[in-house]
This record gives C-alpha cells, sequence and structure tokens, in this order.
C-alpha cells in the first residue's frame, strides 16, 4: 500500500512535506487538493481530514493531518517559532504593492533577527547541515515570490542561506515544487 499526500502545493507546509518525501526517495500518491476551490470542504477530503486544512497524510487506515507530525524525526520546528508563518492565503496574487505593506512590515522583524543574528553565526537555523527547520522556513519565506516579491533581496545571511538550501535540496526539486 502507498503513501498518499493530499496536498496543495500553494502551501508552505505541503511543499515541505512533497520536498522531503522526494528528497528521502519515499514512494508516494498525490492528492492535489486545491483550496482556491473549496476542495478541502469536499467531503472525500473530510473524510481524510476533518480539520479541512493540507497537507494531510493517509498510509491504510494510519491518518496524520499536520505536517509536523508527518516529518516526525525531523529536528525542532524553529521556523515556526521564528514567526515566519506566513499563511498561503495572503500570498496568491494579484496583489499589489499596498496590499503587502501590512505582512511584510510584520515579517521585518523576524526576517532581519534570522539574518543579523541567527544565520551570520552559523550556516542553518538548528544544525550544521540542513534540517526541517531549514526546510519549513524556506518553503513560508518563498511563499511571497509567488506575487512577485522576493524577501532575500535585502537580508545577505539569508540570500546565502536560500542558496545553500537549495544547493542541499536541488535547485530542480526546489523549483518542481514551487512551480504552482
Ligand atoms: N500546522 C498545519 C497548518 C496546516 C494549514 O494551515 N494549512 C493551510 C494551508 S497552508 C490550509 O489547509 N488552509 C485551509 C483552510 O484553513 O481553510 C501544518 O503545518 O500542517
Amino acid at each position: 500500500m502507498v503513501l498518499e499526500l493530499f496536498l496543495d502545493l500553494y502551501s508552505p507546509p505541503c511543499r515541505a512535506i512533497y520536498i522531503f518525501t522526494r528528497k528521502n526517495s519515499i514512494p508516494f500518491e498525490m492528492h492535489p487538493v486545491e483550496l482556491a476551490q473549496g476542495e478541502h470542504l469536499k467531503p472525500e477530503f473530510l473524510k481524510v481530514n476533518p480539520l479541512e486544512k493540507v497537507p494531510a497524510l493517509r498510509d491504510g487506515n494510519f491518518l496524520v493531518a499536520e505536517s509536523e507530525s508527518s516529518s516526525e524525526g525531523w529536528e525542532l520546528d524553529q521556523g515556526a517559532a521564528l514567526g515566519l508563518k506566513l499563511g498561503a492565503s495572503e500570498w496568491k496574487g494579484p496583489v499589489d504593492a499596498v496590499q503587502l505593506q501590512q505582512p511584510l512590515g510584520k515579517l521585518t522583524p523576524a526576517l532581519q533577527h534570522l539574518d543579523q543574528e541567527v544565520l551570520a553565526a552559523r550556516p542553518f537555523l538548528a544544525t550544521e547541515q540542513v534540517s526541517r527547520a531549514d526546510l519549513m522556513a524556506f518553503t513560508e519565506l518563498m511563499q511571497p515570490t509567488a506575487v512577485g516579491c522576493d524577501l532575500f533581496q535585502d537580508w545577505p545571511w539569508l540570500a546565502v542561506w536560500r542558496a545553500c538550501v537549495e544547493a542541499t535540496l536541488g535547485l530542480e526539486l526546489v523549483q518542481e515544487a514551487h512551480r504552482c
């Protein structure tokens, strides 16, 4: 029985799960769930996750509806602890510059902390190599690129970290996950 993943690749935790499973060569069957079409509210999906959220995972009768549990065994999710959770719906285009100001303003202290205190001192967020913390934070910080907003351009250490994360995960896989 193959692992089933219910994902919308517009969603950062979905992309993190997708990249993790592909990078680790875990076989899976993908079930796209388009949030914008309300597919997460349909009865078939509610059998998988009554909480109406993606990502969700089904392995036979075993159901998991939380990306941080789906990736159990990874290190502490410091990305979430640092306040990087953005919410997919805030970043679906088209979004104009005025709409972007408020969420970007809220994010600046977290970006500054990450850039100048965390990543200026070490290459990755939690350990000496890429960990779950990096993957979760990376997929969150990539979200605004969907509306043409590059969060990395003003933060040199974040830009270096992004390049190292992409190189470790593989640029092709990263681009595949962010193709939406
Ligand atoms: N902490 C959860 C968050 C899941 C979550 O909030 N998913 C969003 C997409 S990023 C969702 O499904 N939203 C649909 C809704 O709330 O209606 C995880 O990482 O699995």
